[in-house]
């Protein structure tokens, strides 16, 4: 009695199947690929004006990743925070003030661990070894292109500094002096 039912079932089964499969929605259109990321590469500069490294960006309207490469002997090792600048000027070598504060488009309060941050110039730290030398790739949720990018209006400057950020006080996270420069000409 049983295996009757069985087989009943497994008939509908088998003749159910192509009805099925004619009734699968058709799949979904493939996207249109997304346009090709913008690559942007800066000369990093010390505080005596001399090159010490590189900088790249790679990004979209959505985010933004640095590559840093910095050779030996361009800053003292340990940790130093970085951020971006809201403008593209490493001309005044001695202490970096011409790229201006941290871009800020919506006022937010310095600091990645900040309640009321971050601002859009955070980034996390990087880490110099003992020779000085730094090869660094960090990200971040503000857009290379678009309206507000920070390829808009002034550009931007990547800036080095001489101490790790804190993420949390304000303006910089006791980061102090600027060390190092990148021009990111919009
Ligand atoms: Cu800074
Ligand atoms: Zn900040």
């Amino acid at each position: 009695m049983c295996s009757k039912y069985w087989l009943l079932a497994a008939s509908i089964l088998i003749a159910g199947a192509p009805v099925a499969l004619a009734q699968t929605p058709a799949p979904a259109p493939v996207p249109a690929a997304s346009p090709a990321p913008t690559v942007v590469k800066a000369e990093l500069v010390g505080n005596n004006g001399k090159p010490i490294g590189t900088a790249t960006a790679t990004g979209t309207d959505r985010v933004t990743i640095v590559r840093l490469v910095l050779q030996p002997g361009a800053i003292p090792p340990g940790w130093h925070g970085i951020h971006f600048h809201a403008v593209a000027d490493c001309s005044d070598t001695e202490k970096f003030l011409a790229s201006k504060a941290h871009v800020n488009h919506g006022g937010k309060a310095h600091g990645l661990l900040n309640p009321n941050g971050p601002d859009e110039g955070d980034l996390p730290n990087i880490f110099a070894v003992a020779d000085g030398s730094v090869s660094a790739e960090v990200t971040s949720p503000v857009g290379l292109t678009g309206a507000n990018g920070l390829l808009s209006a002034t550009g931007f400057a990547l800036v080095v500094h001489a101490a790790p950020d804190d993420h949390t006080t304000q303006p910089i996270g006791g980061a102090g002096a600027r060390i190092a420069c990148a021009a990111f000409k919009p």
